[in-house]
């Protein structure tokens, strides 16, 4: 097959593409991670099939208009969280939610909901697929990982992002984890509106994930620590995720 080898100020351009429309272009994100520089020049050495798939990933999902919206969006796995704490928080409407980032960052550090909230935020309107078979339409808003990265300062030795949520799914933590080209991407946010309102309950108040490019498992809700790491072997049974863990899920649930 093609050996063809493109230059490398074509991949960049493939990477510019998908970051022009964050505040932070997910370009100059993705160029202070030095991991992410080293699979760049790695990638200079792949076919073009190979190059192709990277630059793909970094591809926006479809984003649609409010006619679009799903009348009724489904709340999927766990629907609350059944601990004190939670229910002490909602009492409190997630004025002392704090999300946690540690592991491989220079600042480990809390934020608050009103911090987060400050930051500036995206806004889309995407699919959300679940492997069960059902999709819907929902708008979303919130915080860009890549903002919340930044100002933890991600390690050049970190690979992952894992997310650690407040419930548990048949006695089991959910937790979940995505690479950095997924962690970059500029609609991968962490959300706390839905359809315009403060997130409900049922779809993972106060903050959760959306990874626009990848399956519905992957999008962690409840989510109160991330943490950054060189593998997720060591994490749970070692395969990325609670449904990976659990039923063999694909590690990447791309679409
Ligand atoms: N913390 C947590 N996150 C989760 C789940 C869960 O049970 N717990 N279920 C996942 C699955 S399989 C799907 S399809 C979506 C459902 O999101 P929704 O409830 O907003 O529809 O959340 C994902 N994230
Ligand atoms: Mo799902």
């Amino acid at each position: 097959m093609s050996q063809l080898i493109l230059p490398r100020r074509r991949f960049l351009s493939g990477l510019a593409l998908g970051g022009g429309g964050l505040a932070l272009s997910g370009c100059d994100a993705i160029t202070e991670n030095e991991s992410v520089i080293a699979a760049i020049k790695k990638a200079d050495r792949l076919t073009y099939h190979s190059q192709r798939a990277l630059v793909d990933r970094q591809a926006l999902a479809q984003e649609f208009s409010r006619a679009d919206l799903s009348p009724t969006f489904r709340a999927n796995g766990s629907t609350s969280v059944n601990t004190t704490e939670y229910q002490q928080h909602t009492r409190e409407k997630f004025a002392n939610w704090q999300l946690k980032v540690g592991g491989l960052v220079a600042k480990p550090q809390s934020f608050s909901m009103r911090q987060l909230l400050q930051m500036p935020a995206r806004e889309q309107i995407t699919r959300h697929d679940c492997v069960e078979g059902w999709s819907a339409i929902g708008q979303w808003r919130g915080t860009p990982l890549a903002l919340i990265l930044k100002a933890a300062g991600l390690s050049s030795r970190a690979r992952f992002l894992v997310f650690h949520c407040a419930d548990t799914l048949d006695g089991l933590p959910y937790y979940e984890s995505i690479d950095l080209v997924d962690a970059f991407h500029p609609q991968t946010i962490l959300a706390w509106s839905m359809n315009g309102q403060m997130l409900p309950v049922a779809h993972g108040a106060p903050l959760r994930l959306r990874v626009e490019r990848l399956l519905g498992y992957k999008h962690a809700k409840y989510v109160n620590r991330i943490e950054a790491v060189t593998s997720f072997a060591d994490i749970y049974q070692g395969n990325g995720g609670y449904w990976e863990d659990v039923s063999g899920y694909e590690y990447y649930g791309g679409m």
